[in-house]
């Protein structure tokens, strides 16, 4: 029988191909799609479905454009494992056009882009990172001296799928804070077809991996609210997930960096988190397979809300955040009451009504929990409102 580099037995011979050219061993291959079926939220088993996609399905050509941007996302790409971005880049797409990684320059590079533009019409996705311009024409963005605006309406064109890369491209970003002096918008601000959002300041390239995989996969784009971001990673607060958050309902929180509480984690909500009204996967997905704990809050810094427009690089980083789900109560029980002799009835009373409020309180958490699903699936109905430049 043969066996893979790690001494497993193949079973068939597209996973062979897939383990060979990413240099993984079948374990190794299987538990990647494994992690982008999760990070997807498909259901037990659809890591067969995607495995064979990235196998049998042809590249999809993408065409990456870079405009108002600090480059973060595609730095968050090449810090991805499982596989490294030369890997997905060789594998899972056809990378025929990136201003950043490629080698040739000028006229070289844009006749790479029209070529594979023309060889692939209506069938590559086309990914947008960084801001627009939109003032005074556009002229503060050019690239072969044509203006952004210019350049991702004509890409768009043709292309088969639109994804804004960071919260550049999904909403204005950094260079979209006030006074915005070259009036930088999202992508999807100046197209007139659907754009799918990944915002995050850098995004976590898992939610971008796991979107171009559910294309290869089910041949369309996942679901997406209104703002166009994916629901696999967008439709719950951060809050709902922290790791902190037993030591938010307790009144547990960190006053100052370095003080007793933050050095025993509790919650960072009094020093300016913002994961109560940001929606992201952060604290399940983690960053940099790094191991545990590695996303803003797990390291100790309270989330700054980099995914979502109106609070990341507008809200102060003190400024308390806008609590979405359950707000803490003013008053909390002391740890450690003083004991008395026995419960009157009276005090049974109020312990029952405690014990009632406390069930009531739980079933309105469930309550806001399945209004803001329902919510965020209503509005993936809705189509999303676009303003033309
Ligand atoms: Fe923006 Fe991405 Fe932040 Fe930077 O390019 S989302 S500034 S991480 O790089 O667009
Ligand atoms: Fe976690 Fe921040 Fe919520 Fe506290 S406020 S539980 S640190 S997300
Ligand atoms: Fe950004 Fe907050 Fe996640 S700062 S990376 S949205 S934890």
């Amino acid at each position: 029988m043969e066996t893979d580099f790690g001494g497993q037995a193949r079973s068939t011979p597209w996973a062979r191909g897939a383990e060979e050219r990413l240099g993984m061993n079948r374990r190794n291959f299987l538990q990647f799609c494994a992690t982008l079926a999760t990070t997807l939220g498909l259901p037990k088993g659809a890591e067969a479905a995607v495995s064979e996609a990235i196998e049998k399905a042809k590249r999809p050509s993408v065409i990456w454009l870079h405009f108002q941007e600090c480059t973060g996302c595609t730095e968050s790409m090449l810090r991805a494992e499982h596989p490294t971005l030369e890997k997905l880049i060789l594998d899972v797409i056809s990378l025929d056009y990136h201003e950043t990684l490629f080698a040739a320059a000028g006229h070289q590079v844009e006749a790479a882009r029209t070529a594979a533009m023309a060889a692939n019409k209506g069938k590559y996705l086309l990914v947008v990172e960084g801001a627009i311009p939109t003032r005074d024409g556009g002229i503060y963005c050019k690239v072969g001296n044509r203006t952004a605006i210019e350049l991702t309406k004509d890409c768009a064109k043709d292309a088969a799928a639109v994804i804004a890369i960071g919260s550049c491209a999904s909403w204005g970003g950094m260079p979209s804070t006030d006074p915005n002096p070259t009036g930088a918008v999202g992508v999807n601000k100046i197209l007139d077809k659907p754009v799918v959002t990944i915002p995050g300041c850098p995004p976590n390239p898992y939610n971008f991996l796991a979107t171009v995989v559910h294309f290869l996969t089910f041949g369309q784009l996942p679901p997406v609210d209104k703002l166009g971001r994916p629901l696999f990673a967008y439709s719950r607060l951060i809050h709902e997930n922290c790791e902190r958050r037993a030591h938010f309902d307790a009144g547990r929180f960190a006053l100052e960096f370095g003080d007793d509480g933050h050095r025993k984690g509790y919650c960072l909500y009094k020093l300016g988190c913002k994961g109560p009204e940001t929606y992201a996967n952060c604290p399940t997905a983690l960053f940099g397979d790094a191991g545990a704990g590695t996303w803003p809050v797990g390291c100790g810094h309270p989330c700054i809300g980099c995914t979502e427009q109106g609070v990341g690089f507008i809200k102060p980083i003190h400024q308390l955040a806008k609590v979405k789900n359950v707000e803490p109560p003013a008053l909390y029980p002391s740890i450690a009451e003083s004991q008395g002799t026995g419960a009157t009835l009276g005090a049974a009373a109020v312990l029952a009504a405690v014990a009632g409020a406390a069930a009531g309180a739980g079933a309105m958490l469930a309550r806001n929990l399945g209004r803001n699903h329902a919510e965020s699936e209503a509005a993936a109905q809705a189509e999303p409102k676009r303003e033309q430049v």
